[in-house]
């Protein structure tokens, strides 16, 4: 009885060193002590033995339970560092690895130029300011001093939402707006979308523009001048000539246009400036008394300038696109290169 027992508690033993896993374990474990267990079944033959080996065998089959038990915590232990160590080592992660680049974005050439001018108007004391893209007659054409008879007002020229609406031709109407609810002294800056009747190669129906204008009293065209050279030297660098030539427009007396030395080719003449040596690059004037008495400013004690811009000209002339449609294509190799 007692050698069967202890043959029995080494293949025991030995049958939890060779569990692999703790499922195999707990399977040895059930095979010794279960219900039906090797052990247990010694356990339900002690009725039968005599009342001098009872005792004994009963004393041996504890000490080799005990003994059973603590291999089996023992080797339960080992096999749970080793399920532990077998995660930590399939789940390392190498924390130095460069991390998976995002897809960001970037900015339209247009918006990098917009940005770029009202920064540097920021800076002289302008307030961006911003109004409908379909805007009434009265803002977009009557109270800019536009006549009726007008040529810009042609159904030609301007997109017409009925008779009494238009998609604006120009941010001049967000001017107006503000004049309606601010008294002078005013400096603003609009940047924004515009639309025309004009589809080439030079020309897209819609657009962006950015004007800006400034009122207050005793404001002279020297004023006028000293704002829109600071702003060129600032946008293209200072060091090209920048010249002022007589012009008109319905809602500014004087007008003018302004000129910059070709930034490409530096006067040269080149393809670009068309061999003149010369940009066409704003408009700009002292605002037409008539344009103040439409937004009721009183014109005997105010005075004030205003001026516009193209921003895919700008653009054009600062990054060297030489295709306008580039910028309404909205073709990635193109817009990833800002
Ligand atoms: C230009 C050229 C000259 C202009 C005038 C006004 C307003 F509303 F104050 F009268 N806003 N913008 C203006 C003047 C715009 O763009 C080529």
């Amino acid at each position: 009885m007692k050698e069967r027992l202890q043959q029995l508690q080494q293949d025991a033993l030995s049958a939890l060193q060779q569990a692999e896993d703790l499922k195999a374990l707990q399977d040895v474990r059930v095979e010794i002590l279960g219900k039906k267990g090797s052990l247990t079944e010694v356990m339900k033959g002690m009725r039968d033995l005599s009342a001098e080996e009872r005792p004994v065998v009963g004393s041996l089959v504890n000490t080799l339970k005990k003994e059973f038990e603590e291999s089996f915590a023992a080797r339960q232990l080992a096999l749970q560092q080793q399920d532990i160590a077998a995660k930590l080592a399939s789940e390392k992660i190498d924390v130095t690895l460069p991390g998976r680049q995002t897809a960001t974005g970037s900015l339209h050439p247009v918006t990098l130029v917009s940005d770029e001018v009202v920064d540097i108007f920021n800076r002289l004391g302008f307030a961006v300011a911003q109004g409908p893209e379909i805007e009434q007659d009265f803002y977009n054409f009557e109270a800019l001093n536009i006549p009726k008879d007008h040529p810009a007002r042609d159904m030609q020229d301007t997109f017409y939402i009925g008779d009494e609406r238009v998609l604006r031709t120009h941010t001049s109407p967000v001017q107006i707006r503000t004049m309606l609810e601010q008294q002078p002294p005013v400096r603003i800056i609009a940047p924004g979308t515009v639309y025309r009747r004009d589809s080439d190669l030079t020309h897209s129906p819609m657009f962006h523009q950015i004007e800006g204008f400034l009122v207050d009293e005793q404001v002279t065209f020297a004023d006028l001048k000293g704002t829109l050279v600071h702003f060129l030297n600032e946008f293209f660098g200072s060091g090209h000539k920048i010249r002022f030539r007589p012009s008109f427009f319905p809602f500014t007396e004087p007008s003018a246009e302004v000129d910059i030395e070709c930034v490409i080719c530096n006067g040269e003449g080149c393809r670009v400036c068309g061999k003149t040596g010369w940009l066409e690059i704003l408009g700009c004037g002292m605002i037409d008394p008539e344009v103040f008495a439409s937004v009721n400013y009183d014109a005997e004690k105010f005075n004030g300038f205003a001026f516009g811009m193209g921003l895919e000209r700008l653009a054009m002339l600062k990054y060297g696109v030489n295709d306008l449609r580039l910028f309404f294509e909205n073709d990635l190799r193109f817009l990833k290169q800002f």
